[in-house]
């Protein structure tokens, strides 16, 4: 396989850690070894070391039944070693919002924690990085919103999952990367507010043009803004030089050039899921325009061979999360890691969660 990944994020290794048994530790890091399939970057010596982290948490879940969702963004160790649910937002949303379990742990950014205390109030849900943003999310306030309502009254209002309670609270539907064009097709009226990523509204407008203007805010994802179409045109040249036909695969937060170089273009979950098709086919020449953490489910979880050529980009915010972060909020979490959401926000927030669930099916 041709890909340049960056490096295991490092553990902080602040936290003290419980004994287990030589046996134990062996058995646990052959699971994590094989389950994470990366078996230079992710090493037996680095399983072990980790193994401690995952066998803990994973006694506290089942002792104190929580339920661990994690974003596929998360890290492998995170995602194959505790996680109980993984996938894109609008997944992982009904996942919390469905589940048993009267804590939930998010292992992701705060809007992710956040939406699942909306779709789930009564539930006590633990964020372990409160300070892991998203320069979507960070990039409007409900003034904002607030303010294009004014000026375009009557204007439904669809906003982007990657938005705070606040924000949601003052729309009439919420979307995600798996569902926008869908639901924003479906809304009254000739006219929509789109909030607030500029590219995804940039692409909903080519989508809907001669049906519906869409009016867009001009926010981005600063990990998706990275990728040119230039660059991807450059890849696709060299490569078809070499007689390789690649398939390019991207996230819709990407700029509207790099769409339109694109083969495929969906949510993480998607693209991951055509990915192990393409690869099933026998189709193994992939680029994938998105987030680190889909290639790492990619590596993981296909069972052909694959050439991934080119470079993902690595969201730091997202990365935020450690292992170690994950068992200190387990064992004794702050008032910080636990969310908590004014009544009236959850009550208008939760409105256009509905709303999204309910256009969606
Ligand atoms: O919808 C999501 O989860 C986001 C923000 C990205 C993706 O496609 O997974």
């Amino acid at each position: 396989m041709t890909i340049e990944m960056p490096a295991p994020p490092r553990q902080s290794g602040v936290i003290v850690l419980k004994e287990y048994s030589k046996e134990e530790i062996d058995i646990e890091s052959e699971r994590l070894y094989n389950e994470i399939q990366q078996k230079e970057r992710w090493s037996i010596e680095l399983c072990k070391s980790i193994a401690p982290l995952t066998l803990e948490i994973n006694q506290l879940k089942e002792e104190n039944d929580v339920f661990l969702i994690a974003h596929s963004y998360q890290t492998p160790d995170i995602i194959y070693g505790v996680a109980d649910e993984v996938s894109d937002s609008y997944s992982l949303s009904k996942a919390a919002r469905d589940a048993s379990q009267q804590t939930i742990l998010f292992s992701s950014v705060r809007f992710m924690a956040e939406t699942a205390k909306i779709v789930s109030p009564h539930k006590t849900v633990i964020h372990p990085s409160p300070d892991a943003g998203c320069s979507l999310s960070d990039g409007i306030n409900a003034q904002d919103v607030r303010n294009l309502k004014e000026k375009f009254p009557g204007v439904p209002v669809a906003c982007y999952i990657n938005t705070t309670a606040e924000v949601k609270a003052e729309c009439d539907v919420c979307v995600t990367s798996s569902n926008y064009l869908k639901i924003c097709e479906k809304l009254p009226g000739k006219r929509l507010i789109f909030v607030p990523d500029r590219f995804m509204g940039k692409h909903l407008q080519n989508s809907l043009a001669g049906k519906k203007e869409v009016i867009v805010y001009d926010g981005e994802c600063e990990v998706h803004a990275l990728f040119t179409g230039e660059k991807i045109r450059s890849w696709k040249e060299r490569m078809s030089k070499q007689g390789i036909n690649l398939t390019v695969l991207s996230h819709p937060e990407c700029d509207a050039e790099v769409l339109e170089e694109s083969d495929i273009v969906g949510s993480s979950e998607v693209l991951i899921k055509k990915t192990l098709e393409l690869s099933e086919k026998g189709e193994k020449d992939v680029m994938l325009i998105t987030e680190c953490g889909t290639v790492d489910r990619i590596l993981a979880e296909s069972k052909n061979d694959l050439n991934i050529i080119g470079a993902c980009v690595m969201c730091k915010h997202m990365k935020k999360t450690h292992l170690e972060d994950i068992l200190q909020s387990l064992r004794n979490p702050t008032t910080e890691q636990v969310i908590e959401l004014d009544d009236e926000i959850i009550k208008r927030a939760k409105h256009s969660l509905e709303e999204m669930f309910r256009l969606a099916e």
